[in-house]
């Protein structure tokens, strides 16, 4: 064959959706891909083949997209992270190709019903909760607005756990997400590396005595095989990758282990290759600490650094240029062993010395911070670090002796502040501080609202600020309106077409032209019907799901997030039970209905965010029950909270829980999902409610409580609990039922020591907080009773929340990080 003979595919035109040829089109794909006949295709099948239809189209743009980079000699951003919260992907595909309606009418046509077989994808559920969905927001993010971007991560075989309930109280099933094969994925085995653990560290010197060089022979290897989905931006304008790395053995057995007798022994590494990929770890709060974590995070990292360094080689042929070309991004310090595996890469194999490897390291990676809760700040033991990784201990204790050198320099810093500017830990057992790590091998660091940046400068980073002050700045986060709006709420997206025209499909910023429409009475009514709709579609769920009839015309009141103590909702609850009471006490006044919904995953190893879940199962039971109640309250747990259900949430909502204790939630994401939606938020100043409120207008959100200030100043100069709740009889009395039993009286101690721990030392403020959220719920009912008052500020929140889409925030990471145009 000669060069000259290139066989050019032909190019599907973005507009060739005629529904026969698409009908057409699937019916080959289940026959030739899926191996099925029409006759006899499960729905699974027809969601394979539909898959497959649109994935070819998507396969052009990837390549394109990826040759594109490559012949422009692109900067590149590799976003590293523990996490990817993809939820489903068809929809998301589908729409962003403006493929939807015509990939409908097609299925139509075939006797398919769409929205049955979305239904039937399962959730590529390999996050978490806020930080892993971040995550995800941003790989649609970077694909729209024309980032060349590849994100790596796990290809966890099972990731975030099923929830579900018995009498209660939360079990945790494990979710096979891949049972069906997944169609999106591609295994690249051609693009393996070896990853090392354990072993020794040699040191060569040459003649003279001159450290020449370290040599590490680890004694545990795997391979990391990479597995590949296209992210598709919106209207296809780029296709980027999501490389998830997948853990095989280098050898399937060790033949010389087992020949000697050691049957077991023979198979350590396929079983370590193995765990590596199995599992997601599900607390998003405290740290782990088990040692399995600690070699994902190792794996990933190496991994990643191993393809990225290849790529530019074979590109550039030299490692000098890499700060001008790869921007890395450390999603949280879970890839913070990245730091000293780049240096090692660069030193030990590429010989570049110390001065020069840690120059092109700082100037290459930035660092996001996504929690100041001090349980959930990373730090590993010195000895498993030695143990695991001994030549990356040595670096770090290289890279502690130069900073530590420069922080004396720079004469700020008495002994206590050099102590705690150190990467070692050292009062007690001996740790690596892995945000140290992150933050000094980085030229960025980043907090995720304006809030939670100020307070890292003053709390956990004050001395590493007080060294490097250009170093630490904001980027409030955002979410992708594709999904959160488009997506999920077609109604509302149907209705501002009509109303605005489509230029806020690719200009979020032009939903503001809706504000008008705020005072006119027939949008107005438009505008609730649509809401209503999406009520009665969430109504019916919790019919079939649960057997609870809720009645759409109540306010839809919803908390839905990770359960945690700091997020509060155990306020909520005691709330409801307080509303119950008054309820109960005068039923002559004129109540509101009012649903609420609460959702979300507790970490299995966290006792009182599982004992919180029941808390709110009990409570439901007692008040949904009570025909005193006259259907005016009604409380739903729903379980198994996850992206998919969120679709239908979000939409469904009239008011946003966002409670909690200030200065401990760094964002949120929910809260702005929520208000983009047209709920309106009920919410402490804390993360991005902050700046949402400065968005949307103080009369168009409900604020209360202790600020962040007042928290901090309680924290330090101690505080009543108990003679704030004997000052406020409602919450005294919602209290005592609660840990008396009214709720449990299975178990009437139950929750003894859960109220008990609000008597003793309330440290996230749930009494301190609960007359001011009361009357705050309170000033919610006396504006849902004006209706046309309540849509109109529901309309100023959609209309002001375009800032809040994560375009905008990828933009800022691209300008003022990364330093990749936009
Ligand atoms: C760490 C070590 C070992 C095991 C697990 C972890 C771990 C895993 C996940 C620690 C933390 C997380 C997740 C944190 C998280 O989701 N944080 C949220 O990030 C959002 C995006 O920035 C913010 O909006 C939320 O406020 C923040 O809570």
């Amino acid at each position: 064959m000669t060069g000259a003979m290139t066989f050019e595919l032909p190019k599907p035109a973005m507009d060739d959706f005629d529904t026969k040829s698409l009908a057409a089109e699937i019916l080959k794909s289940l026959r030739y891909r899926v191996g099925k006949d029409a006759t006899v295709a499960t729905p699974h099948d027809w969601l394979a083949a539909s898959i497959k239809v649109v994935r070819d189209r998507i396969i052009e743009h990837w390549i394109d997209s990826t040759k594109e980079a490559y012949d422009e000699g692109a900067k590149r951003v590799y976003y590293l992270s523990l996490e990817f919260l993809m939820g489903r992907l068809m929809r998301d595909a589908f729409s962003n190709l403006g493929m939807m309606e015509a990939m409908r009418d097609a299925l139509a046509s075939l006797g398919v019903d769409l929205d049955v077989i979305a239904g039937l994808e399962p959730d590529a559920a390999l996050g978490n909760g806020g930080l892993g969905r971040l995550a995800a927001c941003f790989m649609e993010s970077m694909a729209t607005v024309d980032i060349p971007a590849h994100g790596y991560g796990i290809r966890y075989v099972n990731g975030m756990f099923r929830q579900e309930l018995s009498d209660g109280w939360q079990v945790e099933l494990p979710e096979t997400w891949l049972d069906h094969g997944n169609p999106w994925e591609f295994e690249r085995r051609e693009r393996a590396f070896e990853i090392g653990f354990g072993g020794r560290v040699e040191s060569i010197t040459a003649k003279g005595g001159r450290l020449e060089r370290h040599v590490w022979t680890p004694n545990e290897h795997v391979l990391a095989v990479p597995y590949d989905t296209p992210v598709v931006g919106w209207r296809g304008n780029r296709v980027n990758t999501l490389r998830l790395w997948s853990g095989f053995p280098v050898d399937p057995i060790l033949l010389d282990r087992f020949n000697a007798g050691d049957h077991i022994g023979a198979l350590a590494e396929s079983n370590m290759a193995d765990a590596l990929s199995r599992v997601l770890y599900p607390a998003d709060s405290h740290r782990a600490g088990q040692e399995l974590r600690l070699k994902q995070e190792y794996f990933f990292s190496s991994a990643s650094l191993q393809d990225i360094l290849q790529r530019h080689l074979s590109q550039y042929g030299d490692l000098m240029s890499l700060p001008d070309k790869a921007a890395i991004h450390m999603n949280d310090t879970h890839p913070a062993i990245a730091v000293p595996e780049l240096l090692r890469l660069l030193m030990d194999i590429q010989g570049i010395d110390f001065d020069t490897a840690w120059d092109l390291t700082k100037r290459t990676f930035a660092y996001t911070n996504h929690t100041l809760l001090p349980e959930a700040l990373e730090s590993w033991p010195v000895p498993l670090m030695e143990r695991l990784l001994p030549r990356h201990m040595q670096i770090i204790y290289a890279i502690n002796a130069q900073v530590l050198l420069e922080a004396r320099a720079s004469d700020k810093f008495n002994d206590d502040g050099i102590r705690r500017i150190s990467l070692i830990q050292e009062d007690g057992e001996r740790r690596v501080r892995m945000g140290n790590l992150a933050f000094f091998g980085s030229h960025s660091v980043n907090g995720v609202s304006a809030l939670h940046t100020e307070l890292m400068k003053q709390t956990v980073f004050a001395d590493l600020h007080k060294l490097y002050p250009e170093r630490i700045n904001n980027k409030t986060n955002g979410i992708t309106p594709r999904r959160w709006l488009f997506q999920c709420n077609p109604g509302l997206t149907g209705l501002m077409r009509e109303t605005i025209g489509d230029g806020f499909l690719d200009d979020i910023g032009e939903l503001a032209g809706l504000d008008a429409f705020a005072s006119d009475a027939a949008f107005r009514e438009r505008f609730a019907a649509v809401k209503r709709d999406n009520k009665v579609r969430l109504a019916n769920i919790v019919g079939e799901r649960l057997g609870i009839k809720v009645d759409p015309s109540a306010l839809f009141d919803v908390q839905i997030k990770r359960i945690h103590e700091y997020k509060r909702q155990l306020l909520n609850i005691v709330e409801a039970v307080a509303l119950y009471d008054q309820i109960r006490s005068h039923p002559e006044k004129d109540w509101l209905p009012r649903v609420k919904f609460f959702g979300g995953k507790a970490a299995p190893s966290y006792a009182n965010a599982k004992l919180i879940i029941k808390l709110a199962n009990d409570v439901a039971r007692v008040v949904n029950r009570d025909p005193a109640v006259r259907g005016l309250l009604k409380i739903v747990f729903m379980p198994n909270y996850n992206v998919s259900l969120a679709e239908v949430m979000m939409p469904a909502a009239d008011l946003s829980e966002q409670i909690s204790t200030a200065g401990m939630e760094a964002s949120g994401t929910g809260n702005m999902k929520f208000a983009l939606n047209g709920a309106i938020t009920i919410g402490t100043l804390d993360g991005a409610n902050v700046e949402m409120k400065e968005k949307v207008g103080d009369d168009n959100i409900v604020i209360f409580g202790l600020t962040a200030e007042e928290v901090a100043e309680r924290r330090r100069n101690g505080y009543n609990p108990r003679a704030v709740i004997e000052a406020s009889p409602e919450l005294a009395q919602a209290l005592s039922a609660i840990s008396s039993g009214v709720f449990s009286p299975d178990a009437p101690d139950r929750y003894r020591d859960l109220i008990g721990g609000l008597y003793d030392h309330d440290w996230f403020q749930v009494a301190g907080d609960f007359d001011a959220y009361a009357a705050a719920q309170r000033q919610v009912d006396e504006m849902w009773r004006n209706s046309p008052g309540w849509t109109a500020k529901a309309i100023h929140n959609v209309a002001r929340m375009g800032w809040f889409s994560s375009d905008r925030t990828i933009r800022q990471y691209a300008e003022e990080i990364w330093g990749v145009p936009v």
